[in-house]
């Protein structure tokens, strides 16, 4: 029993929880399995693995970067403030467990083996599940997990460790695995089949608003997307994705690294010994240019990653997709988005959002709310720029920018709401992503309320989903996954013959 555990500790902190080796693992078992030589199969191990580590250099280059100068305020002025940002988020609880609940989670690792093993099983099983994606970024289940656990503790203070272990997994493993299978038509149709679904924290953000983007396009008139605007005069700089992501992100954090003022990041270069920070005598103003256009560089970088490896992963999960689980995608970080769409859609949905984001937190100011909220640049980012790029490709341009505004308000809202209520705003940090601004909140509410009848209520309702999507569509429900091509032909005819 020992060195199965021991084993398993071993997979699950070195493989299940670094997608990079997890997504390497999955091309390499899906080329055996479709009968590659050995050697091809390790190549396509090594591409997949180093084209996620060129992601994670573009995707840590830009919370290093970005996030201490959206936090600063919070240092400058010294506020009580909830940020809200998944590591701020997962600090807050570890902190707070032992001073609330006299309690700490050290089961991640047996959650994330139920989890895993629940998610494959309703993905095999998938003629009554109706679920299609597995979900593999190990890393924000982590972070999930922890949240999880202080909301369950929130509800049912007296649950004891295996029973909490038994309803996370089970929750946790339900969300994870609807969630995914949410994202799999708006992301095949974003991706024109690319073979994927998201795995990640903003699954029914996705689907949300992928489905009401679509009531942005009027009937029978062409809807603009932002590609379709042809700028006039010097406007025209801004058709080209690194200028106009360069040009706004400097005036964006240009202001707020004015308002922060040079001794800000004096002061953090000597706290990080250099490694950041502005050093003393340097230029200020040309610190400001080169951490400004740096967005473009890493969101460059990203993209270059995400082209490497998604392209053994479609290509290879064929072999698992044939033989162990038909008619299934992986569920991969929502950073794969970014490789695909419309590029001004990111820089749009990113700065559409914080527009939310500050007025909402105006509001909270204003109205004083017992709880301040400051953005964080992970939510910004990874959940409002992708808006972006979905509302664009879905619903056009007014989407792409209405609908991250939108989420940049309920962030906060969501947010602020959910740290009050189940006691962890002191602790200075929540996971802040769409789902867990929405979504989870929601699932509080029942299980507060409702008692242990909500665990079971919560549940039903994520079994209930993949049924009703698979009710609208029958025929095209495993189509999409199964036979892209097929399917846009099937469907077309449907909408020409309909109108
Ligand atoms: C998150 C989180 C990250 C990023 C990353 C995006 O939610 O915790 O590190 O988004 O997954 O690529």
């Amino acid at each position: 029993m020992k060195i199965l555990e021991d084993i398993w500790v071993y997979f699950a902190q070195n493989i299940l929880t670094q997608p990079a080796y997890m997504i390497g693992l999955i091309v390499f078992i899906g080329y055996v399995l479709d009968k590659r030589p050995l050697y091809e199969s390790i190549a396509g191990l090594l591409k997949a693995v180093i084209g996620y580590m060129i992601l994670m250099v573009g995707s840590s280059g830009l919370v290093s970067a970005f996030r201490p100068i959206l936090t600063g305020l919070k240092d400058k002025y010294n506020l009580r403030a909830v940020v809200i940002d998944p590591y701020f988020g997962q600090n807050a609880v570890t902190e707070g467990l032992t001073k609330t609940f006299g309690r700490s989670f050290g089961d991640v690792m047996l959650l994330l083996l139920i989890a895993f093993v629940l998610n494959i099983i309703f993905v095999r099983f998938q003629k009554w599940t109706k679920l299609r994606a597995l979900f593999t970024t190990g890393n924000v289940q982590v972070q999930q997990a922890a949240t999880a656990f202080w909301i369950l503790l929130f509800c049912f203070p007296k649950l004891g460790r295996i029973e909490v272990l038994i309803t996370m997994g089970i929750l946790l493993g339900l969300y994870w695995s609807v969630g995914s299978n949410l994202t799999v038509k708006p992301t095949q149709e974003l991706t024109e089949g690319g073979g994927f679904a998201i795995a990640h924290q903003q699954m029914f953000g996705i689907a949300f608003v992928a489905w009401l983007a679509k009531k942005f396009k009027l009937k029978g008139r062409k809807t603009k997307s932002l590609e379709d605007y042809e700028l006039p005069g010097f406007l025209k700089i801004f058709n080209e994705n690194m200028v106009a992501t360069g040009i706004l992100m400097l005036f964006f954090f240009g202001i707020i690294m004015l308002v922060l003022g040079r001794d800000y990041f004096n002061a953090m270069y000597v706290t990080t010994k250099g490694v950041s920070g502005l050093a003393p005598g340097a230029s200020f103003l040309f610190y400001i240019l080169t951490t400004s256009l740096s967005f473009a560089v890493n969101l460059t970088i990203l993209q270059l990653g995400v082209r490497t490896f998604v392209g053994e992963l479609t290509e290879s999960f064929v072999g698992i997709s044939n033989t162990i689980l038909p008619g299934s995608v992986p569920g991969i970080d929502v950073a794969a988005t970014f490789a695909f769409g419309e590029q001004n859609a990111v820089t749009f949905g990113f700065l559409f959002g914080a527009l939310g984001q500050f007025i909402t937190i105006g509001a909270l100011v204003l109205f004083h709310s017992p709880t301040l909220i400051l953005a964080g640049f992970i939510p910004l980012f990874f959940d409002n720029a992708v808006f972006g790029v979905f509302a664009n490709k879905e619903g056009g341009a007014k989407a792409a920018m209405l609908l991250p505004f939108m989420s940049g308000v309920i962030q906060v809202l969501g947010s602020a709401f959910i740290v009050t209520f189940i006691g962890l705003a002191p602790f200075g940090g929540y996971l802040g992503m769409f789902d867990w601004a929405t979504v989870w909140p929601g699932f509080t509410l029942i299980m507060k309320y409702l008692g242990y009848a909500g665990i079971f209520v919560v549940a039903a309702i994520l079994i209930a989903i993949p049924q009703i999507q698979y009710r609208k569509d029958p025929k095209g429900y495993f189509q999409i996954v199964n036979d892209y091509e097929g399917y846009v032909a099937t469907h077309k005819k449907n909408e020409m013959g309909g109108e």
